[in-house]
């Protein structure tokens, strides 16, 4: 276990030196840290809906408050310069800025634009992500991402947002994670709106990749010089439990509907034909798809947000038609395995070496596109000692190891540009509730009293020395 402590330095058998002007910078969303939900003409949002369902969020939580954010941003912002943070990872709420989804709120606007002049005056670069899973009610009542109009209605969104602040903001994602949105919203509904619809989740998916491109469109159009549109995609690279031509076949369908289902199309390769074969019998994608489509959607983007935690282990199941365990649309005749090794307080395998491979292999699949890495991180059980310190060893050396694979990718050619730690606040983790903690920074919720964590102290050494310790 690593503790966070400057003398890692001097224990450490050498630095790995990361590339001139990386950057670094740590990850926020709007509905696990703003809170203020009816402040600022703020319109209800799936997920102000989803966490008022009964059973739905442990502990019955709610994004009602989190971690205050909306009130509170020119302290965090005051704790982001303080740890020398070069970036900030943040998500508009669509809600927020059209409470209905379509009627501008010139409030939210000047919420985000007071944010974003915070960041700058302190020199932190925006990080804009426009859509991370807070939909407007108003849009899911239409329909939401099973509506084709919803694609539009994010276009127009995301043409507000930029007039708004394109004068100011540089980074623009336009989505973050379409998979969550629409695999874990309309087909298992663990997420808001809660469907539990396979055909519904691949339609949800294909519109959310549309919204992609068609905002893209839109953000070029009126882009500046020098700003950079993305897209952040969630990998989790699947690890066969065997080596025959059925443990290849249980991993090529997992990483297929997993990963490249949203990756290629975005690359201009379309929807993998294996993929389209796997869910043919599931429906919803198919009669979606319309003549433009897949152009739209592979308007090129300037780098591509990678976010990961870790692998998942598969293995076949005798029947290849055999439902998975899995609930992910048309996966079948393969099964999800027990996680292995050092685990988080998530449960999640703690395998730095497949966020190298990962890179690696984006490197390769999608030509040297840039990447950052968007979200990395990992949620252990944090407390206060007596000293008033969180000592968090365990977080410290799961950034440590995984800092050291991104420097592996790019001694391996890869085209990694930064790295934003998941996150900057301890906050609303979904499902789970506050019960997740990921931050860098403790919150108590009950004060809404910031603290750094060792692991803050040792990220911010790491972007200070623009290194990490090679190892001790
Ligand atoms: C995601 C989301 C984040 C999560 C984080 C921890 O990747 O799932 O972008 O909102 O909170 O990843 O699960």
């Amino acid at each position: 276990m690593l503790d966070g402590k400057p003398e890692i330095w001097g224990q450490a058998t050498g630095v790995l030196n990361f590339p001139q002007r990386f950057l670094w910078g740590a990850s926020t969303a709007s509905y696990q840290v703003e809170g203020g939900v009816t402040e600022g003409g703020r319109g209800p949002s799936i997920w102000d809906v989803f966490t008022g369902l009964p059973g739905k969020i442990q502990d019955g939580a709610t994004g009602e408050v989190a971690c205050d954010h909306f009130h509170r941003y020119p302290e965090d912002v005051t704790i982001m310069a303080d740890l020398g943070l070069p970036a900030y990872r943040f998500s508009v709420s669509w809600s927020r800025v059209m409470p209905d989804g379509k009627t501008v709120s010139q409030q939210g606007l000047d919420h985000y634009r007071r944010l974003v002049d915070e960041l700058r005056g302190r020199d932190i670069e925006p990080v804009l992500t426009l859509y991370h899973w807070d939909l407007p009610q108003a849009l899911e009542d239409e329909g939401g991402w099973r509506s084709r109009e919803t694609a539009d209605h994010f276009a127009a969104y995301a043409a507000t947002v930029h007039q708004a602040l394109g004068d100011r903001v540089n980074q623009w994602t336009t989505i973050n994670e379409p998979f969550c949105a629409a695999f874990l919203g309309y087909g298992s509904g663990i997420h808001a709106p809660g469907h539990t619809d396979p055909a519904a989740a691949l339609t949800a998916a294909h519109h959310l990749l549309l919204a992609h491109g068609k905002a893209m469109r839109e953000l070029r159009a009126q882009s500046a010089p020098g700003q950079e549109f993305s897209l952040a995609l969630n990998f989790s690279p699947a690890l066969a439990d065997g080596h025959g031509p059925e443990h290849a076949e249980a991993a090529r369908k997992f990483d297929g509907i997993h990963n490249r289902f949203f990756l290629d199309p975005v690359l201009g390769k379309g929807y993998p034909d294996d993929v389209l074969a796997d869910v043919a019998h599931v429906g919803g994608l198919e009669s979606a798809i319309q003549d433009g489509d897949l152009a739209t959607i592979s308007a090129p983007i300037d780098w591509l947000g990678v976010n990961y935690y870790a692998p998942t282990r598969v293995a076949p199941l005798d029947d290849p038609h055999a439902p998975s365990n899995c609930p992910l649309p048309g996966l079948r005749g393969m099964d999800v395995l027990p996680p292995r090794g050092r685990l988080t307080a998530f449960g999640w395998e703690q395998t730095p070496g497949s966020l190298t491979e990962l890179l690696r292999w984006l490197n390769w699949h999608t030509g040297g596109l840039p990447l950052i890495v968007a979200e990395n991180g990992a949620a252990f059980e944090d407390s206060v000692d007596p000293d008033d310190r969180i000592h968090d060893p365990d977080r410290v050396t799961y950034l440590a190891e995984h800092l050291r694979a991104v420097h592996a990718a790019i001694d391996g050619g890869a085209d990694v540009r930064g790295y934003l730690v998941w996150s900057l606040l301890d906050n609303f983790e979904w499902s789970m509730g506050y019960s997740k903690r990921f931050g860098i920074v403790h919150v108590d919720f009950e004060t809404q009293r910031r603290r750094l964590k060792d692991s803050a102290l040792f990220y911010r050494d790491v972007i200070a020395r623009n290194a990490v310790p090679a190892g001790v």
